[in-house]
């Protein structure tokens, strides 16, 4: 016969001591569903729970143990499902959750053709987009602050119809004047920097846009596609040149950025919260030359607060024997992605690396934007690393008050506790268990999950 029995008192002032999520929650508040661990009737039941806090209404599942239990006092559900599930006798306490349909799809036209979002024609090898989407469409986080995602790469076309609508804007810089009328060091730094030609005109490139567009492209506006975050800002960083300098370049703008957003407590700079490399030097080793700067530039920025999507190679090798720039660099502020097509298989031209590379998400035949308005598909860890980056955006907006908390007290733990939510939930994949040091493929929702009801221990 099962023993259970809870105090009151202690129930009460667990209760207190938790924080509240400000939100309505998803289940039925003063009940719970128990299973005991061995055949119990509904009297067994009812006398091994304190009938002062707990009605044993009725047996839901008699074969299996199972009884639906109302909670007395204004118990809380969360903190006795806590409690009674620590007890030998039981084999789960659960919270009654409401069933709602799942899903929110956008109205982009070419929406169905993007299959890293969502994917039913093969099984689910995609990053549930769509069940994400339920917390929200990105953009802010839960001060109201705008989210950027910095695209460091050749340049984008600024001007693209799904892509501007999303563009970071300097509100203290006029364009166009040769000054530098917010005083921060760039002149005519509107939509970001060009590191190659140290001025603010952001060269057209196909890559930058395509990359841009599969982290932020303006989503629900009823064409074209969606990003993974339909609202976010994003920062144009070019490097045209390709240079180590440019990129060096390229990241100080970016961490410049960012210590005058939290200087001025958001009144100048930019609350940049993730950069996306898609670039790279292939069988490079981060500790020779001039890489330990990168490196370096990685840790810096991750101190405020920035995680760095990175893509590995475009090669079928193992970078932890290999070597890569910057998927094998030390940082532990680094996300590095390799790319699976839409069988959830690893691209046969991707790298990979049990203790270097973080993760995978789809980077094959991907539909994005390029310039002149239009989209089209690429394939690489390109590809990849911007639904990484994405989602890093997209999670600061779906942040618990203790996520946020978090973040405010310490950005680059915040940023730490965000990439550490993101790589235990993804969906494992066997075939990534030993090429990956997370296992898996990118899953947008089960991370969100996790930042929206992340509770500080
Ligand atoms: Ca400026
Ligand atoms: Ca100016
Ligand atoms: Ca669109």
């Amino acid at each position: 016969m099962p023993r259970v029995y809870l105090g009151f008192v202690f129930c009460v002032a667990l209760s207190l001591v938790a924080s509240a999520f400000g939100k309505e929650p998803d289940y039925v508040e003063g009940q719970l569903i128990l299973r005991f661990a061995s055949p119990t009737t509904l009297d067994e039941a009812r006398q091994s729970l304190d009938s002062k806090n707990y009605e044993v209404v009725r047996a839901l599942v008699p074969e299996l143990n199972i009884f639906l239990v109302k909670l007395k006092h204004g118990l809380k559900v969360k903190e006795t499902m806590r409690q009674m599930m620590a007890l030998d006798d039981v084999a789960y306490a659960q919270a009654d959750h409401k069933v709602t349909l799942r899903d929110t799809s956008p109205n982009d036209a070419e929406f169905a053709k993007q299959w890293a979002l969502v994917n039913p024609a093969h099984n689910g090898a995609d990053i549930k987009a769509t069940q994400a989407w339920d917390f929200g469409a990105g953009g802010k986080d839960r001060d109201g602050n705008d989210i950027v995602i910095a695209i460091v790469d050749g340049g984008m076309d600024v001007a693209h119809s799904d892509l501007k609508g999303n563009l970071w804007v300097n509100k203290g810089e006029i364009p166009a004047n040769q000054i530098d009328d917010d005083k921060n060091g760039y002149i005519d730094d509107i939509n970001g920097w060009n590191a190659s030609e140290k001025n603010g005109a952001i060269p057209i490139a196909t890559h930058g846009t395509h990359v841009a567009g599969i982290a932020g492209a303006s989503g629900n506006n009823g064409t074209l596609i969606t990003g993974v975050n339909w609202n976010v800002k994003l920062m144009a960083v070019a490097t045209p040149s390709g240079t180590t300098s440019s990129v060096v370049e390229a990241y100080g703008y970016v961490l410049k950025q960012k210590r005058l957003w939290l200087d001025s407590h958001g009144k100048q700079g930019a609350n940049v919260v993730v950069t996306n490399s898609s670039f790279g030097i292939d069988y490079a080793d981060c500790t020779k030359g001039s890489y330990p700067l990168w490196n370096d530039l990685y840790n810096e920025m991750g101190k405020v607060g920035i995680l760095s999507a990175v893509a590995t190679a475009n090669l079928n090798i193992d970078v932890d024997v290999k070597g890569d720039v910057p998927s094998g660099c030390s940082s532990e502020y680094l996300v590095k992605v390799t790319n699976t097509d839409s069988n959830d298989k690893i691209n046969e031209g991707a790298a990979y690396g049990k203790s270097t590379v973080d993760l995978g998400a789809p980077g094959t035949e991907i539909l994005s934007t390029i310039p002149g308005n239009r989209v089209g598909s690429l394939t690489g860890t390109s590809m990849a690393t911007p639904h990484v980056a994405g989602a890093v955006a997209f999670l600061h907006s779906v942040g618990s008050e203790d996520f946020q908390k978090a973040v405010k007290k310490d950005p680059g733990a915040g940023a730490l506790l965000l990439k550490m939510l993101l790589l235990v939930n993804v969906d494992p994949l066997t075939e990534l268990e030993n090429m990956t040091t997370s296992g898996g493929r990118l899953n947008l929702y089960t991370s969100a999950k996790a930042v929206a009801g992340y509770k500080a221990e």
